[in-house]
Formats: C-alpha cells, sequence, structure tokens
C-alpha cells in the first residue's frame, strides 16, 4: 500500500531543477527523478515551469506542489498498481497534455509506483515489466551518441546526434567497443592540426562538439576511427524554418534533404535517421521511407510517444521504428502502450533518454522489459549516461545467470 508520496525539485545534468518524488510503502521508499529535452516535440506532453526570476524561470516548485498537495491525496492509501494509479492522475489532471498537473510531476509519481509495484513482487522492474505487460525481454543494442550537435551542442554540427551503433554478440561488448571508439575519437580530433582542441569539449549527452558544418566530414571523421554503422539524429524540425531546411547556412527543399540522405547513405554504413524531416509532414517522411527502403526510419518528434500520432504515421507509412520516451506521454503505462502499439505495427522500438538527465536509471530496464530492440542513452560517458549502460550490464549478467 502507498503510504506516503513526497516530491522536491533537485537539479539535472544541465544544472537546470527537475522533479524528484518518494513513494513510501511498507518495503520502503521508492525514489525516481525526471528527465527533460531541449529538442522537444511541440506535440509532447507538457512539463510545469515556473515563470519568474528564479532558476531563469525554469523552476518546478509548482510541479512539486501539485504532487505534495493535489496527486498524493488522490495516492495515498491505494495500492501499488502502477496502472491504476497512472489513470487516477490522468483524470485528475483532465488535459490531452497533461499541462494541468504537469507530466513532469506525474511522470515522477508513475516511476516510482512502478518501482514499488516490481518490489511488491519481489522482482527486478524489468522482469515486472515484462511479465505484467507481456513482452518478451530483450537486452537492447545500445545506440552510442559521440558527437553531439544542434541544441546539445551550441556551435557544433546541424545536425543533432551521431550514434555509433555497434554490432557485437552481446551488450557488454558493444559497450566495450564504443568506450574504445570514444576514447580513440577523442585522441584523433586532438591529434588533428586542423582541429582546435575545443572540438574534443563535450555536449550535453556527453559526446564531442566539433564544429563541422558538414555530415560528409562527420561521418569520414567517425569511419576514421573504426568502421561502424551509424544512426544519424538530425532533430530537423529544428532547424525547419519557414518552410526550408536550413542546412550548411542554404534553404533547401524536403527533396534536397532526401536526395542529401541518400548521398550519405551510399557513402557511409548509415543504419538509420531519426527525425530526418519535420515534426508533421507525415507524407514527406513516406516518400522518404519508400526511397531509403533497408534503413530505420525513425519518428521521435513526429510521434511524441503517442498512439494517436503513432496511428496518423502508420496510415501514412511514415516510418519503421519510433523513439519511446516516458516523458514526452508523461506517465509510464501509456509509454507501455505505445511500446506494445510499435510491436504491433511491426515497428522498432528505441527507448530513450533526455537530454537534460538524472542518475535514474529507470529507462534501461524499460528496454529490457519492453523487447526493445535498441536503446539511446548517450556517450559512454558522464554520469547520467552511463548509468543506464551500467545497469544493462548488470541485468546482463542476471539475465545470463537466469536469476
Ligand atoms: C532526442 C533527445 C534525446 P532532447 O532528440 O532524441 O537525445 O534530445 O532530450 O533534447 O529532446
Ligand atoms: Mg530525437
Amino acid at each position: 500500500m502507498i503510504k506516503d508520496l513526497a516530491a522536491r525539485e533537485i537539479l539535472d545534468s544541465r544544472g537546470n531543477p527537475t522533479v524528484e518524488v518518494s513513494v513510501f510503502t511498507q518495503l520502503g521508499e521508492f525514489v525516481s527523478s525526471v528527465a527533460s529535452g531541449a529538442s522537444t516535440g511541440i506535440h509532447e506532453a507538457k512539463e510545469i515551469r515556473d515563470g519568474g526570476e528564479r532558476y531563469g524561470g525554469k523552476g518546478v516548485l509548482t510541479a512539486v506542489k501539485n504532487v505534495n498537495e493535489k496527486i498524493a491525496p488522490l495516492l495515498i492509501g491505494k495500492e501499488e498498481n502502477p496502472e491504476e494509479a497512472d489513470k487516477i492522475m490522468i483524470d485528475a489532471d483532465g488535459t490531452n497534455d497533461k499541462s494541468n498537473l504537469g507530466a513532469n510531476a506525474m511522470l515522477g509519481v508513475s516511476m516510482s509506483v512502478f518501482k514499488a509495484a516490481a518490489a511488491k513482487e519481489n522482482l527486478p522492474l524489468f522482469r515486472y515489466l515484462s511479465s505484467y505487460f507481456s513482452f518478451k525481454e530483450n537486452i537492447p543494442v545500445p545506440c552510442f551518441n559521440v558527437i553531439n550537435g544542434g541544441a546539445h551542442g551550441a556551435g557544433g554540427t546541424a545536425f543533432q546526434e551521431f550514434m555509433i551503433v555497434p554490432q557485437k554478440e552481446s551488450f557488454s561488448e558493444n559497450l566495450r567497443f564504443a568506450t574504445d571508439f570514444y576514447q580513440h575519437l577523442k585522441n584523433t580530433i586532438l591529434r588533428k592540426e586542423e582541429y582546435p582542441a575545443s572540438f574534443a569539449n563535450v555536449g550535453d549527452e556527453g559526446g564531442f562538439v566539433p564544429e563541422i558544418q558538414s555530415a560528409e566530414e562527420v561521418l569520414s571523421l567517425l569511419l576514421s576511427v573504426d568502421r561502424c554503422p551509424v544512426i544519424i539524429d538530425v532533430a530537423a524540425s529544428e532547424f525547419f524554418k519557414e518552410n526550408a531546411y536550413i542546412y550548411g547556412g542554404i534553404r533547401r527543399s524536403k527533396e534536397e534533404m532526401i536526395s542529401l540522405y541518400r548521398k550519405l547513405s551510399g557513402e557511409f554504413s548509415l543504419l538509420g535517421l531519426e527525425d530526418p524531416l519535420e515534426e508533421n509532414d507525415f507524407s514527406g517522411w513516406h516518400e522518404l521511407k519508400e526511397k531509403m527502403s533497408g534503413l530505420l526510419i525513425i519518428g521521435d518528434d513526429l510521434l511524441t510517444t503517442n498512439i494517436q500520432r503513432m496511428e496518423k504515421a502508420k496510415e501514412n507509412d511514415s516510418c519503421n521504428a519510433m523513439i519511446i520516451k516516458i516523458n514526452q506521454i508523461g506517465t509510464v503505462s501509456e509509454a507501455i502502450r505505445a511500446a506494445k502499439k510499435a510491436k504491433e505495427f511491426g515497428w522498432r522500438t528505441v527507448v530513450s533518454h533526455r537530454s537534460g538527465e538524472t542518475n535514474d536509471d529507470f529507462i534501461a530496464d524499460l528496454a529490457v522489459g519492453t523487447g526493445s530492440e535498441y536503446i539511446k542513452a548517450g556517450a559512454p560517458a558522464r554520469g547520467e549516461r552511463v548509468a543506464k549502460y551500467n545497469r544493462l550490464l548488470k541485468i546482463e549478467k542476471q539475465i545470463n545467470s537466469k536469476t
């Protein structure tokens, strides 16, 4: 039973405030904290941030108050049943975008109730998720963001993320490959005479931030380190202005962007493209998908972990893979339903962190427990990123020893 529930304001990896929630049951305290994006899709559930001078208007004291004064009285005394708790919050919020109670308030509670429920069943979280929601467990292939640009690395590449996706036999081997690659990439950047040392500084997700505009040059740099398939998160909505994509200082049409992607994929080992076009162009996405068969075409801002948007994308045949972000929709139950729907559609799923993270490793369990094919949690460096990869190392051991 939920005996008590309390929230507080803490800091995320960018030094911005975020919500932390504790749920108390007979078994103890279950703590969760909420991540936050920088390149957020316009259709995402809404965080509540406080206006005014404090933290530049980024405080979360109203969201904290909503947990303590509005959500807690509804859930204290109830069983730790996460789907029911999420439904109570969704009903109490009463909006489509969680703007009343705040997605950041609701999600912190949702995550903690899930953790409490798993503990009650004496199961690790990933096993609780797979058994209660009927998924086949899978240890995901990690996508490591080694070059950060766009909204995550001021002055860096126009495209937001260049992720290496190693293809070794196991998660731990993939992680080892990525750490070698990461160190080697750093040395390669530092050794290049034409690059200043600042090109080896890191961005929000732990990848390097070289001031290189051309995607070809970034891909060649990666190839000079080692051969490894790459997924690019273009985050195209970020540079879509007045009906054109502003890339390399030039206004480009969607057709021109598609030819650029085709050229890149002809020259380099591209495994997938995330948000290659802006977030409302369902038919443009279809055109791109038709022309680039064989690649993962991954909807993030396009779908925002939202079943209505997924259905629209399915009707238009806009993508074949999706990002799952719990804070895009605001409760874990809804993110799980989206993951289920993706399986039904035959799409791959990529469970994802946010650029503003905490040390909470919930998404590692979520990825395994929903049988996701991939996870993206940033570079294999920085505490809030490796928290997820380290949790996966532990889960891998547990699954392999069948405990
Ligand atoms: C993305 C995410 C995570 P943000 O676009 O996929 O990498 O970025 O959290 O800033 O939206
Ligand atoms: Mg994205």
